[in-house]
């Protein structure tokens, strides 16, 4: 089971000691979000975030654009660091070729998937594919609630990421009781955010304790 933190939902006016903590409580990567304010309707994680990342985090940075025109940035995100760099395919008509430049750049590719998309839409694409993030929630805020039908896709995705050999990951209002059915159904990334890590009382916030607890 691999953990990756949201950083966008991290404590800022802390965010060299939360890079910290969290690489000692035992994270697998750092999820940061990337938001234009055009393929989704806020903006997030600038490059000091990626510089913050560099400096203090041990573990690798899995980036997710929620970007139009992504093909014209992924080297940019690879020179800032991203290991995994993961595009939506609804912004890009080429997104095939984009799989393949950010594979040629040396990190993973990654395709995430709306809610709204069907696997029929996407299915040519998945061999290219290191990392699929099915999002369960559609893309553009933490704190969003859980969205029910997206289960279905992401039971299909399980039995694809065998047979086409990428890892699945999930994101969005990703809890520990959906960690537990999912990592059943064969899911092996989840993006932890407000409802798994980062509780909104921040004197519940216990990275260590919370990390243990999830990995049981
Ligand atoms: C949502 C974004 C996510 C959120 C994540 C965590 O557009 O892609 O990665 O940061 O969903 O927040 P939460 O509260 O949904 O668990
Ligand atoms: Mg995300």
């Amino acid at each position: 089971m691999h953990l990756h933190p949201s950083i966008m939902c991290a404590d800022y006016g802390n965010l060299a000691r939360e890079v910290k903590t969290l690489c000692e409580a035992g994270v697998d990567a750092f999820h940061v979000d990337v938001m234009d304010g055009g393929f989704v309707p806020n903006f997030a994680c600038g490059t000091e975030v990626f510089a913050c990342l560099k400096k203090y985090s041990t573990v690798p940075i899995d980036v997710h654009l929620m970007i139009n025109n992504p093909t014209a940035h992924v080297e940019f995100f690879r020179n800032l660091g991203a290991d995994m760099i993961t595009i939506h395919a609804e912004a890009d008509p080429h997104a095939a070729r984009t799989l393949a430049k950010i594979r040629e750049l040396g990190a993973t590719p990654g395709l995430a998937i709306n809610p709204g998309t069907s696997i029929e839409t996407i299915k040519e694409l998945l061999p290219l594919c290191g990392f699929v993030l099915a999002m369960t929630v559609n893309p553009g805020f933490a704190g969003q609630a859980f969205l029910p039908y997206t289960m279905d896709k992401v039971r299909s995705l399980c039995a694809l990421a065998k047979q086409h050999g990428f890892q699945l990951g999930v994101d969005g209002a990703i809890s520990h009781e959906k960690i537990s059915e999912m990592s059943a159904l064969g899911v092996h990334a989840f993006v932890l955010g407000t409802k798994a890590l980062f509780y909104k009382d921040e004197k519940k916030r216990d990275y260590v304790a919370t990390i243990r607890e999830i990995r049981g």
